[in-house]
């Protein structure tokens, strides 16, 4: 079996008090199975860039870390990362900011990535790169003699190339792509949005999962990421989770609690949400004081003005919510901006009648998937779930609504908590077979399983079809 080396902005030691979610596991199973490394930033800042390569092993995980100076983290995680693609590839062209100074320290940082982890690869190993923070990087790995089977996912949507050709450089970013040998998304729309941009703006042609761009093909392809269900699902029946429940239902008596579980970012819909449970607060005064809303949403990426705009606009409108229809014995928002660890996590999502997920734009969302793994199955909950989530397409039997309308919010929220447990049970039974079938696992080697068959199969163009007339 190949090494598989992967490479991401972050990596995530196994073991070391962090919060491991479900890719970590699965990234840390297959680098454990394959004796692999993790390599990516430390999280740390140094005065002066010196490449020098943290090592750990925790619980048979193998890392590899590298710091990073302040002017890398402004311009290449803030700036271009999280200023520039982020908004751009959720659709937020508003919030885009395109400065000369984030795209070099982009390439500088990908350059020092590509530079310190390049002495690390052996011939026969696969190399897995992850997300927009390091879409160049295979490309400059490539330039330093690297022959090696490459794969890249994305987890977040690819835009519209309507969007994507504001980008100053969009070819550039775009080309680099073709030094992999797989390129993966959560869904056939974000795929098919990126075969229509190599098609229409580079003059590739496409030809089942293969695109062929100059002397390059490339296959790409849609790998929906998964959780881990059964873990899940465990965690939603353990002590935590039970005193977590128990705890919750105290403080409710006989009030159905609606969750919401985000970071705090402008993508998950959070300002609409709110809207769209005051429309249904405002429409339905016979359930007033019936009802409540956790809304769990730890901070994120504080640095970055959008996210201290997100934060205060929330805090003014759930101020305003609570202000207007609580009593002094009802609060109809609970507003935590704290993270809680994933059991108690899981306990949270089996107490809620709705998990209310609502993002405008979301690669896939593990909230949604998570939720439904959580809840018992003689009782479930609903899932409310925007559809413009990666997920609605494959929880088809949730409520699917459209975040924008708040009247559609609400009427979903009433439908809801008015649902027969009957429908609630084969709801559940119809997206818990989907979560469960197509866990973490299986998107570890729907992907993998292609990098490594190709390794054998180079990928080379299919042998396009004799068409008709
Ligand atoms: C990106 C893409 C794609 C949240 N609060 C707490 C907590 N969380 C965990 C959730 C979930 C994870 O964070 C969030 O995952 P999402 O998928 O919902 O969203 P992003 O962070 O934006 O992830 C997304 C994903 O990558 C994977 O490819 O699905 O579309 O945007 O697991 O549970 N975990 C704990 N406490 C919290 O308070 N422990």
């Amino acid at each position: 079996m190949s090494r598989l080396i992967v490479i991401s902005n972050r990596v995530s030691r196994p073991g070391t008090g962090g919060n491991q979610g479900g890719l970590a596991v699965a990234l840390s199973d297959a680098l454990r199975e394959s004796r692999g490394i993790w390599f990516g930033w430390s999280g740390n800042v140094t005065d002066q860039f010196s490449g020098h390569i943290g090592f750990s092993e925790d619980e048979g995980v193998k890392t590899a870390t590298i710091d990073l100076e302040e002017q890398d983290i402004d311009e290449y995680y803030n700036g271009y990362a999280n200023k520039t693609l982020w908004p751009l590839f959720h659709f937020r062209i508003d919030l885009a900011e395109y400065a000369r100074d984030f795209e070099g320290g982009y390439n500088r940082v990908n350059q020092r990535f590509a530079d310190t982890a390049s002495p690390l690869i052996e011939p026969e190993d696969v190399v897995w790169i992850h997300d927009y923070h390091l879409i160049p990087l295979g490309d400059m790995l490539r330039k330093r003699g690297l022959n090696n089977r490459m794969g890249f996912f994305l987890h977040i949507p690819w835009p519209p190339t309507r969007l994507l050709v504001s980008l100053p450089h969009h070819t550039k970013l775009v080309q680099t792509m073709f030094a992999y040998d797989v390129v993966g998304f959560h869904t056939e729309e974000w795929l098919e949005s990126f075969r229509h941009y190599v098609e229409r703006e580079m003059g590739g042609t496409v030809d089942g999962d293969f695109i062929t761009l100059g002397d390059r093909t490339i296959q790409a392809v849609a790998c929906p990421i998964g959780i881990n269900a059964q873990e899940f699902s465990e965690a939603a029946t353990s002590d935590t989770a039970q005193d977590m429940h128990h705890r919750l239902r105290a403080s409710l008596q006989d009030r159905a609690m609606i969750v919401g579980v985000d970071r705090l970012d402008y993508s998950k819909g959070l300002e609409e949400r709110f809207n769209g449970y005051a429309r249904f607060l405002k429409d339905h005064p016979e359930h007033h004081r019936k009802v409540l809303l956790t809304q769990i949403a730890p901070p994120s990426r504080e640095d970055v003005e959008s996210y201290q705009q997100i934060r205060a606009t929330l805090d003014s409108l759930a101020g305003r919510l609570n202000g207007e229809y609580s009593d002094v014995d009802w609060t109809p928002i609970r507003y935590v901006n704290q993270g809680y660890p994933r059991d108690k996590l899981a306990g949270i999502y089996r107490s809620a009648k709705i998990g209310l997920v609502t993002p405008l734009r979301d690669g896939m969302n593990l909230v949604a998937k998570e939720y439904v793994a959580a809840q018992d199955p003689q009782d479930p909950g609903v899932l409310i779930l925007s559809r413009f989530a990666g997920a609605a397409l494959q929880l088809k039997d949730a409520l699917l609504i459209n975040p924008y309308s708040p009247e559609e919010m609400s009427d979903a929220i009433l439908r809801a908590l008015t649902m027969p447990l009957d429908e609630r049970k084969k709801r559940w039974r119809a997206m818990m077979d989907s979560v469960e079938g197509q866990d973490i696992n299986w998107w570890r080697t729907c992907f993998v399983g292609r990098l490594m068959i190709s390794q054998d199969e180079p990928a080379a163009p299919v042998e396009p079809e004799p068409t008709e007339g």
